[in-house]
This record gives structure tokens, C-alpha cells and sequence, in this order.
């Protein structure tokens, strides 16, 4: 079956090229999808322009909008295993993080299904009893929605929901190296009734596919989420039209642990933080940063807590973390654990692939940590996206709020203190997206993600998802018009 999907049409790429979607845990082939060429996403953009300026999508009651939602999470729930396992030999993540990102995404679906028309707008007090003054939301047109390789189905999700629910019609496109469980989404957004034109899915490269999204004047706006590189090329693009950006550019993110917590506790999700999904996670707890009194200790027991880590298929059961997504990745962190090392960071765990014979075939990398880092060092700002924590010491609380502030990104940070009082300070103080207190990485769809500073601009999630998808129009109503008197000549 053909893969890209245009004006409610399935259909190959019009240079006929293919583009093959390999296994990182053996790199066999697991599929072969089309590639789009410049001219596809010039009809992608045509169908999305026709059916939001004059199809019926943008004045469908928002209720019904949110009703097709509610039917694409039932749909998910359906093939739960099916997209689980897609998910998985696409990205290499384990089973159990694949179907908990189709469980996550459902929730996605059903909280934007039922926000649609929870907020139709607002009266606004014109000061005149003859003015209707009200302020009313509508979509902001044709979307292109760009998403990364590490959480595929998740970032398209928390994109396509709120745009739908908003009432815009859009262009999607999945990272080139793991476009399966979006292909997937698609169709059951087909199947779920989304009229054609609505939702359109183009495939391939970022610089030729990716690029014609952003730069076609008919689309009104551009969601990206991946590097912080492609992201300033999308907002340099962007400006040519004047588009509305939103950008999430992934993180460097300070998890501080204060003396007085629960030390295993502590220990275990300082692991959980940096090494799920191999910490190819935006949000990853890379840069973790220890009280002086347990420093030694904590460092020790992370660095023989990781050496335990049981890499494998993602498809077994008794698989920990899966290999990383791709060769060229795996040879970016062997050169950014090198660069630590001749920076003087001091090797206490991994910092090689694994020896396992079994293994020989995947992109695996040793669940990696680097101790005696420093604040200055290109590991500890640079963001690896790999299974590599820096380790930093504190002695007071100033100077863990300074270290967990010294960061160009501002994605999120965690806090770990039994103090409820310094948890808050410490919070209050740290300037990133998200703060986790006592915990780390759970979000909800409820709650608002985005970042501070490089970590990019605009939110997903929560209202703030939804509003980013609207254009707040003000509509005053004379009732009963008379000359202004202005001019009197
Ligand atoms: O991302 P790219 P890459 C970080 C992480 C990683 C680095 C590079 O540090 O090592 O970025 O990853 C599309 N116009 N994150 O190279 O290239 C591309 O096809 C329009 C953090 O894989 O940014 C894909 O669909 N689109 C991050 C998407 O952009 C373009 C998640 C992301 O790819 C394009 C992933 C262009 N000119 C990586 N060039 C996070 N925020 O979580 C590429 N693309």
C-alpha cells in the first residue's frame, strides 16, 4: 500500500522513490515506505489550503471535532499491540515503553476531545450598552507538523489532536527514520472520518520534505519538535512568511539531589531520569548534580546500578533499554563520551558498546557515566541524547540553583530533597519548563510542556496546546450605528 496520504488519497511519491526503515536492534528491513518529492508537499499543502478555505472542517462544531478525537483514541486502544509493536522495531524502545506511549497518546486524544468546545471564547465589556463586545477562537489555518525520531508516535499525537480540535487542517511528517506508527495514525484518522483534505501525511528527508512544509506561503504555521540546528533554520524560513513557529528543541536537564533524601530511592531514579528509552528523551535527567556529603556514595552506587542495566530487543520481555536509533547516533555519543574524557570527566561506568555477541548487530551503546564534571565542560551543556549522565557536586542550595540555571536550554529539571520547603524554592527558582519534585519524567496531558530559553518557544499539552493552534478574533457588534461626529465639516 502506498503511503502518502493527499487530498484524502493514498498514494507513492511522484519520483517513485523508496526509502527503506531499518530495525536498529539488527537493521533488518522492516518496511520500505514511498518518499515524497518538493512537488508532493506542494499538493499536500493544495489539499489542506482547499479543505480549510472551503471545506467543511474549520465550521464543523467544535463538539463533533471532539467527537472524531474521542473515535481515534478508541481506534488506538484497538490496535494497542499492533502500533506497540510497530513502534518498537522502528525505534528500538522496549515493548513496555511502546504500549505506555499508545496508552499516553489515547489520553491525548480524549482530554483535546473534550476541551474542543469547552472554550467558546468570552464576552468583553465595551463599556456601551449598545456594542456586543466578544472575543471568539478560531483555527489558524494549514498546519505543518514536523516531528522527531525518538518518540514518534507520541510527538505527532500531541501536535495532531490540538490542531484538529482547533479546527486547522494539516500537513504531517514523521522523522525519515521512524515514520511507521505515523502512517499508522493516519490511517485511522481516515478511518475514524476525518474528511479529505484535512489530514495529509508526507514522508522523507527533512531538508527537501521538511523544508517545502515550512517554506510554502499557503501554510500558516509550522510545529517542530527535534535539534536545536533545524530548529533556527525553521524559524529563519519561517520568517520569509511570517508564519506562527513553535519550536521544541530538546534539553540539558539538571536533575539535583540534596543530602537529605532517601538514598536508594534517589539512586533509582537518577537511572530512571537519564537511561529510559536510552536517553534518546528530550527530557532526559542528563546532568545530574549531588550534595557533597553523599556525592561519593551516590556515584558509586549509580555507577554499579547502570553496569546492571540488560540491554536486548525491545521485543523481549526482559529487555531494560533497547540499542539507539541509528549508527550515525551511536557514533555522535562515542564522540561525545571522547570529548568528556579528554576534558577530564572521569569514566565510572559504560563508555563502550557491549560485548554480548547477541547484540553485535545493533546500534547498542553501555548505559554511560561520567563523574568530576564540571559546570564548563562541553558535556555538561551540550545536550548528547544518549545514554551518558554527567554527574556534578553542590555544597548549597545557591550554588544548585546556580548549576541547575547554567544552561542555555530550559526544558525541565528535577528537585530532590525531603525539605518541603527548600522543594519549592528550589523549584520556584529553576528556570525550565517542567519541575519535577521527588519524582521524574511523569507529565500529563492536562499540564503544559514546552521550554525556556533554547529549549524553544510555545507550549504542548494543556490549554496552552490548544491556544497555540487558535487566532483570538475580537468581534465588536454596533447594535445601533450613528454618524462618529468626528469630522464636522
Ligand atoms: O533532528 P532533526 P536529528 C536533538 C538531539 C539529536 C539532534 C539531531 O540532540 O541528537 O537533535 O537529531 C526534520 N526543515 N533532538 O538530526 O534533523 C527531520 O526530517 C524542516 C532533540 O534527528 O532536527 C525530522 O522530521 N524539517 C529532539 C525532524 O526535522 C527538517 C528530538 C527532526 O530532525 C529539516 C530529536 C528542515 N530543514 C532530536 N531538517 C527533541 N526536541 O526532543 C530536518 N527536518
Amino acid at each position: 500500500m502506498a503511503n502518502l496520504f493527499i487530498g484524502g488519497t493514498w498514494r507513492a511519491g511522484s519520483s517513485g522513490a523508496e526509502r527503506e526503515v531499518v530495525n536498529p536492534f539488527d537493521q533488518s528491513v522492516v518496511a520500505k515506505v514511498d518518499e515524497a518529492t518538493a512537488e508532493d508537499v506542494a499538493a499536500a499543502v493544495a489539499a489542506a489550503r482547499e479543505a480549510f478555505d472551503a471545506g467543511p472542517w474549520p465550521r464543523t462544531p467544535a463538539g463533533e471535532r471532539g467527537a472524531l478525537l474521542d473515535r481515534v483514541a478508541d481506534l488506538l486502544l484497538r490496535d494497542r499491540e499492533e502500533i506497540a509493536r510497530l513502534e518498537t522495531r522502528d525505534t528500538g524502545k522496549t515493548l513496555g515503553e511502546s504500549r505506555q506511549d499508545v496508552d499516553d497518546v489515547v489520553a491525548v486524544f480524549r482530554y483535546y476531545a473534550d476541551l474542543a468546545d469547552k472554550d467558546p471564547g468570552r464576552l468583553v465589556d465595551a463599556g456601551r450598552a449598545d456594542v456586543v463586545s466578544r472575543v471568539v477562537y478560531e483555527p489558524v489555518g494549514v498546519c505543518s507538523l514536523i516531528t522527531p525520531w525518538n518518540y514518534p508516535l507520541l510527538q505527532v499525537c500531541w501536535k495532531v489532536a490540538p490542531a484538529l480540535a482547533a479546527g486547522n487542517t494539516i500537513v504531517v511528517k514523521p522523522s525519515e527514520v521512524t515514520p511507521l506508527t505515523t502512517v499508522k495514525l493516519v490511517e485511522l484518522l481516515e478511518e475514524a472520518g476525518a474528511p479529505a483534505g484535512v489530514v495529509n501525511l508526507v514522508l522523507g528527508d527533512g531538508r527537501v520534505v521538511g523544508a517545502a512544509m515550512v517554506e510554502d506561503p499557503r501554510v500558516d504555521m509550522v510545529s517542530f519538535t527535534g535539534g536545536v540546528a533545524t530548529g533556527q533554520w525553521i524559524l529563519r524560513a519561517a520568517a520569509e512568511t511570517v508564519k506562527k513557529v513553535t519550536v521544541e528543541l530538546g534539553g540539558k536537564n539538571p536533575n539535583i539531589v540534596f543530602a537529605d533524601v532517601d538514598f536508594d530511592t534517589a539512586v533509582d531514579h537518577a537511572l530512571t531520569a537519564v537511561f529510559v528509552h536510552s536517553g534518546q528523551v528530550c527530557s532526559a535527567g542528563a546532568r545530574l548534580i549531588v550534595q557533597d556529603e553523599i556525592h561519593d556514595r551516590f556515584v558509586a552506587a549509580l555507577a554499579e546500578r547502570a553496569e546492571r542495566i540488560r540491554l536486548g530487543n525491545g521485543m523481549d520481555e526482559g529487555t531494560e533499554s533497547g540499542p539507539l536509533v541509528s549508527a550515525q547516533h551511536r557514533d555522535a555519543i562515542e564522540r561525545y563520551v571522547a570529548t568528556g574524557l579528554e576534558e577530564g570527566a572521569r569514566l565510572v561506568a559504560g563508555g563502550r558498546r557491549p560485548e554480548e555477541p547477541e547484540l553485535a548487530g545493533g546500534f547498542f551503546y553501555r548505559p554511560t557515566v561520567l563523574a568530576d564534571c564540571r559546570r564548563d565542560m562541553r558535556v555538561v551543556q551540550e545536550e548528547s541524547f544518549g545514554p551518558v549522565l554527567t554527574v556534578e557536586r553542590f555544597g548549597t542550595e545557591e550554588e544548585a540553583i546556580a548549576l541547575g540555571n547554567d544552561t542555555d536550554y530550559g526544558l525541565a529539571g528535577a528537585v530532590w530533597t525531603a525539605d518541603p520547603a527548600r522543594a519549592e524554592r528550589v523549584a520556584r527558582a529553576l528556570r525550565h519548563g517542567t519541575i519535577w519534585i521527588n519524582d521524574y519524567h511523569p507529565y500529563l496531558p492536562q499540564a503544559e510542556w514546552g521550554g525556556f530559553g533554547r529549549s524553544g518557544n510555545g507550549r504542548e499539552l494543556g490549554p496552552s496546546g490548544l491556544a497555540e493552534y487558535r487566532e483570538a478574533k475580537h468581534i465588536w457588534n454596533n447594535t445601533a450605528p450613528r454618524p462618529a461626529g468626528w469630522f464636522t465639516a
